[in-house]
């Protein structure tokens, strides 16, 4: 029998930072199992042209570490895809941690054995583990979504999702290429594509609200700056609602006249940066005061985008500004004015199917050498539900989660003892600058596991109550905010045919979170049943 103390799934940000703790902070015997060859989790997949990411580069990182903060050098304001990789695998090289990861295979099967209070893991290459301690370190965006768009199985050109990238260059040159989704990938990768294709068709089906990115390189004095600034910085990433370092203003959109207010969205535009909501205090809550903020990004894009009938179907919103998430841009809206750069309003003209040649809609039908889903993913219990689990009395996630992803705190689930999710439903994860909220998770489990050991106890698990009660927290803030505006929204589970429609994500705020958490670890974790 293979044992270990912990086994953690996935080798991303979150799996490489637990496998840190377990090993040399808790001494338990330690495995990662990884899917891909290296690491890199998100940033391993999303190979996707112009991929990059959208929290400021010298935020997106660990702060664990003064020295491995201090020891790399971001170069600039928004970080590519490559880079973020080169990071993680900087962070890997000053811990050691490959020795303890197993690459190339998937989990299929993880099952708890009640008798023997242990986890019995499969993967897909036959391997099999058993654990005390099994930490879910899958992401949150990790299962991607083809839509089952009928006769896909017969298309003769080559097709992609953004997030499973092949590793090798895929070639658009003299190309007609068709992009279906305009969400923060596909609003990435279109301006890229469109540089090397023949034709660009992108179909929207909903226009995304964007703000220009506006990246650029790093001085040298900013660099000295946020090096030097360490303990200030990871201070302040404690302390924002979303582990951004920015704070939202206290002024309201209504303490200003109409041109004072545009002078700060203008400002916030030429900046470029998801601080653009945090202009007043009153964007992200208030309907009347978001629909200033909407119009003012409606009039730039009408401005941008040379093409009236094209301008129109960008702005045609049908959402509240950060009802669903913001997404940054570099070119986006002036792609359009490419002459090889085509629109389809889904809304007017939807795909009605895939042929062997590309994809009929309504009214037409178009030819492409390829196709590239910018479709998202099945976003939060996707990356859960294929690990294929069962708890407790035979209990499958996939049943215990029917009508919504019951968890306490997004962290643990009733049901399956001694088995922790990072960044999980019903924890804040994509609402938040993701690596500051994983510290948080892990240096929580990590605080947990070491309290089980110093008490010999054997299991910890969610009670059903304090389960249920979180789920209504959720959903009482959720209800209160715009998140519920969204007409349809991965946030919601909208996107996935079958998935319960309940807002998935804790939409509270990480400090909120945060001392939540605290208390409870403070408390001994008494709203958990351990033995
Ligand atoms: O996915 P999405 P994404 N027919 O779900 C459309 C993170 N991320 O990969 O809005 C036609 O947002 C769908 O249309 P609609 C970030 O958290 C971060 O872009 O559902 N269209 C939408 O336009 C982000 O939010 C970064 O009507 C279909 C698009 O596909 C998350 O990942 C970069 C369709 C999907 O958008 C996911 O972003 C990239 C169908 N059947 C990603 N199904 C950065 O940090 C779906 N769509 C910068």
């Amino acid at each position: 029998m293979i044992y270990y103390d912990s086994i953690i799934i996935g080798a991303g940000f979150s799996g490489l930072y637990q496998l840190h703790q377990c090993r040399d902070k808790l001494n338990l015997k330690t495995l990662v199992i990884e899917e891909g060859s290296d690491l890199g989790g998100t940033w391993y997949w999303n190979r996707y042209p112009g991929a990059r990411c959208d929290s400021e580069s010298y935020t997106y990182g660990y702060t664990f570490s003064e020295k491995i903060y201090k020891n790399w050098t971001w170069k600039e304001k928004y970080p590519k895809q490559i880079t973020i990789l080169k990071y993680l695998k900087y962070v890997e090289k000053k811990l050691d941690l490959k020795k303890n990861i197993l690459f190339n295979n998937k989990i299929i099967l993880a099952k708890y054995l009640e008798s023997k209070k242990l986890w019995k893991l499969k993967t897909n290459k036959n391997k099999e583990l058993f654990c005390k301690y099994l930490i879910c370190a899958v992401g949150s965006l990790s299962v991607a979504n083809i839509p089952k768009i009928k006769g896909l199985n017969q298309y003769e050109g080559k097709y992609y999702h953004t997030g499973r990238w092949p590793k090798k260059n895929v070639n658009f040159k003299n190309q007609v290429v068709a992009q279906i989704g305009t969400g923060s990938s596909g609003i990435q990768t279109a301006p890229e594509i469109s540089k090397k294709a023949k034709k660009l068709v992108i179909f929207q089906r909903t226009p995304n609200y964007s703000i220009p990115a506006r990246n650029k390189k790093l001085t040298k004095e900013f660099i000295i700056n946020f090096k030097k600034n360490y303990v200030k910085i990871k201070r302040l990433l404690k302390i924002t609602p979303g582990g951004h370092a920015f704070n939202f203003s206290n002024r309201s959109v209504f303490d200003l006249s109409k041109v004072e207010r545009n002078k700060i969205y203008e400002k916030a535009w030429s900046k470029g940066s998801l601080s653009f909501r945090a202009c007043f205090v009153d964007i992200t809550k208030n309907i009347k005061a978001n629909k200033t903020a909407s119009n003012f990004i409606k009039e730039k894009i009408l401005k941008i985008v040379k093409d009236k009938k094209i301008a129109k179907i960008l702005t045609n919103f049908d959402h509240p500004f950060t009802s669903k998430r913001p997404t940054l841009n570099t070119n986006y809206y002036e792609t359009f004015n490419k002459k090889n750069v085509q629109l389809v309003d889904l809304k007017s003209n939807p795909i009605t199917e895939i042929t062997k040649k590309g994809i009929k809609t309504k009214k037409n039908h178009f030819h492409f050498d390829k196709i590239i889903f910018a479709t998202g993913y099945d976003a939060l219990t996707g990356p859960l539900l294929s690990l294929n689990l069962t708890g407790k009395k035979q209990i499958k996630l996939k049943d215990f989660w029917c009508k919504r992803p019951t968890s306490y705190l997004g962290l643990m689930i009733p049901n399956f003892p001694n088995l922790f999710i990072i960044q999980g439903p019903g924890s804040p994860s994509v609402l938040t600058n993701v690596p500051v909220q994983i510290e948080q998770h892990v240096e929580w489990i990590t605080n947990c596991l070491r309290f089980l050991k110093k008490n010999n106890k054997k299991s910890i698990e969610a009670s059903i109550n304090s389960a249920n009660n979180w789920s209504g927290e959720i959903k009482k803030l959720a209800d209160a905010s715009l998140f519920m505006k969204a007409k349809s929204s991965w946030y919601k589970g909208d996107n996935i045919p079958g998935k319960p429609k309940v807002f998935i994500p804790y939409p509270g705020g990480m400090p909120r979170y945060r001392n939540i958490c605290n208390k409870v670890e403070k408390n001994q974790y008494k709203e958990f049943l351990i033995k």
